[in-house]
């Protein structure tokens, strides 16, 4: 506290025309926990080390043609790595030592990561999709890393799957990162959701955009409409609300880039809804296509938090109580209005 009362925790209101890195950044939210002991910091701070350097990477993805692709040899004869493990060993290697975490799980392994024997376990747990949409790293299309964390459920020893599979809603810290036309790493640690946009030059993510809420008036809905025939009828009659075929609302504009991380982007400074609905095209994706804990569940805490909704189409997200790491789920995020309109629509149809 200041000598006259007043706290000294920075608002937001008081980095208005500031240059503030995300650094600052961190370490202020931190003071609005007085018995914060700096673990939660020190990982975000690493997850943003981990984001400069898949961005350096990825920007140079367009090379491998010349110096190797991703799984044959280099023109130095050694093996180049895919972009998608390579991201998801700097996650691990940058965050295994540090006696923070009791445990990880990526989307890239089947189990939970154990942290080493030989170094000291902490008590958050981080799962993570190193680089979603990776397949459209060949065609030079915005990629992202998804990450969520929470603090660990067993009391001692390292962390198991039990501390894996926790419900959204007790996400402590939960963010991504776009490598797009500029790299953004957008976060929430509960207050507010908050975008920094990387300085390449200089190697440095500076705050660009402060309490990021969902515009009221939506302008895109986004999903792989080329899949409609293999959805319910409730999805079916909901999509064609949005495209305003029913007459009782305008018609939203359609963006689907098959990124769930930039389709979530933009949405999140447009308005507008993703969804990626359960169907039978696939007896895998009979319950959607997206992951529970390492997608979905994220970007539900972002929405909410920006002032938006997720949910299944008949339950809250955030709610699930995930019973496998890979378990997928059907996903419908974005304006609150817009997700309750699907609810409502599968609910009196299918
Ligand atoms: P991935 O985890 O294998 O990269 O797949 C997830 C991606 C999402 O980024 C994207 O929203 C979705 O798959 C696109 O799927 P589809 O090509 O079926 O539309
Ligand atoms: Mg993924």
């Amino acid at each position: 506290m200041a000598v006259n009362g007043a706290s000294t925790v920075p608002t937001l209101r008081s980095y208005a025309g500031k240059i503030v890195t995300i650094e600052r950044f961190i370490l202020d939210q931190q003071q609005s926990y007085p018995d914060a002991t700096g673990a939660l910091t020190s990982i975000l701070y690493d997850i943003c080390l981990a984001a400069k350097i898949i961005a350096s990477k990825t920007t140079r993805a367009g090379l491998a043609d010349i110096l190797g692709s991703a799984g044959k040899e280099n023109v130095q004869g050694e093996t180049v790595q895919k972009l998608d493990e390579y991201a998801d060993q700097i996650i691990f290697k940058l965050n295994d030592h540090t006696g923070r975490l009791a445990v990880m799980a990526s989307e890239e392994h089947e189990g939970i990561i154990p942290i080493p024997a030989h170094f000291p376990v902490g008590p958050y747990v981080l799962l993570y999709d190193p680089l979603d949409g990776s397949s459209n790293i060949d065609v030079n299309v915005s990629i992202g890393t998804i990450f969520a964390i929470y603090r660990r459920k067993t009391v001692e020893g390292r962390g198991t799957l039990e501390d894996c599979l926790q419900k959204g809603g007790d996400i402590v810290a939960a963010g991504y990162v776009i490598y797009g036309s500029s790299t953004m790493l957008v976060y929430s640690t509960g207050q507010g959701v908050h975008g920094f946009t990387l300085d390449p030059t200089i190697g440095e993510f500076f705050l660009s955009h402060p309490n990021i809420r969902i515009p009221d008036k939506p302008k895109f809905y986004s999903v792989n409409q080329g899949y409609e025939q293999f959805w319910s009828e409730g999805v079916k009659r909901y999509t064609e609300w949005l495209q305003g075929k029913d007459k009782t609302a305008k018609p939203l504009s359609l963006r689907y880039i098959g990124s769930l991380v930039a389709d979530f982007h933009r949405n999140l400074l447009t308005g507008g809804v993703y969804y990626y609905p359960a169907d039978s095209k696939d007896p895998d994706q009979s319950t959607g296509k997206l992951r529970l804990v390492y997608e979905c569940a994220p970007m539900a805490f972002l929405a909410e938090q920006a002032g938006g909704a997720a949910s299944t189409g008949t339950e809250r997200i955030l709610d699930l109580q995930p019973s496998a790491l890979h378990q997928r789920v059907p996903i419908f995020v974005g304006n609150t209005g817009l997700v309750e309109k699907a609810q409502e629509f599968i609910k009196e149809l299918d």
